[in-house]
């Protein structure tokens, strides 16, 4: 679905985000999930500085991205506006009432069981790398990564999706692992790293990808910013 600038959806987002059009900021399995369920939205594009201002935290209570608007309607949280937006369009959840329990309870593993150590690895990588007791501290964070990374591994197996078909629990794992994918840690889980890959190649994620890089770069080319 074409970003649409009549849509009712509104999307508040980065209009720099700092992972210059990696994907990795939290806009990004919303927009995934937008894409899934063939919704049209726009986005509204706000400097840092913006997400500080009163108009925003009235969106947003923490100055953060992303903000969701849908006919009056305003909601903050990517968990949670994933969740609203399964819920109430087909594709990414389940009919059957165990099933579509079961594919809820993988979003939040993949919030709050895989993706803190994951988040702690990376801000240690990024603002500790310096201190004398970084390179001691790591081996103690990337076992915290690989343990989970372990666990989900043999959970998936050798099935192609978490649930039998691809849920809101799938996009939102997927979502939390492609944070590793630079660091290399996925590597030493080929299943994980051909799970990753398998939501990556959906059309639907492409397609989200795109609309989220097109920003940047329409950024990049104005402020003559290196990619
Ligand atoms: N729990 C909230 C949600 O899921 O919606 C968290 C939202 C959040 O952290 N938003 C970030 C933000 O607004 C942007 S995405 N930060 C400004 C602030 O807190 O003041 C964060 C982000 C950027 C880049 C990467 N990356 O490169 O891996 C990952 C996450």
């Amino acid at each position: 679905m074409p970003l649409d600038p009549e849509a009712p959806i509104i999307l508040s987002v980065f209009e720099a985000s700092p992972d210059r059009g990696r994907g990795l900021a939290r806009d990004m399995p919303v927009r995934w999930a937008l894409e899934e369920t063939g919704l049209a939205y726009r986005v509204r594009p706000l400097p840092f500085a913006a997400t500080k201002q009163p108009d925003h935290v009235a969106r947003q209570p923490f100055g953060q991205i992303p903000a969701y608007e849908e006919d009056g309607l305003v909601l903050f949280e990517s968990g949670a506006i994933v969740l609203h937006i399964a819920t109430r369009h087909a594709g990414l959840l389940p009919d059957d009432a165990h099933v579509r329990a079961r594919a809820i309870s993988w979003m939040f593993a993949a919030l709050s069981t895989v993706e803190p150590p994951i988040v702690n690895y990376a801000m240690a990588s990024l603002v500790e790398r310096d201190s004398d007791w970084y390179e001691r501290r790591l081996p103690m964070l990337v076992d915290a990564v690989d343990a989970r990374l372990a666990a989900l591994a043999v959970r998936i197996g050798d099935a192609e999706w978490l649930e039998g078909n691809f849920t809101a629990g799938d996009l939102m794992m997927i979502a939390v692992l492609r944070r590793l994918k630079a660091s290399g840690l996925l590597d030493g889980h080929p299943r994980l790293a051909a799970y990753v890959a398998r939501g990556e190649a959906r059309s639907a994620f492409r397609r989200a990808f795109d609309a989220q890089r097109a920003l940047f770069a329409d950024l990049s080319e104005a402020e003559g910013v290196p990619s």
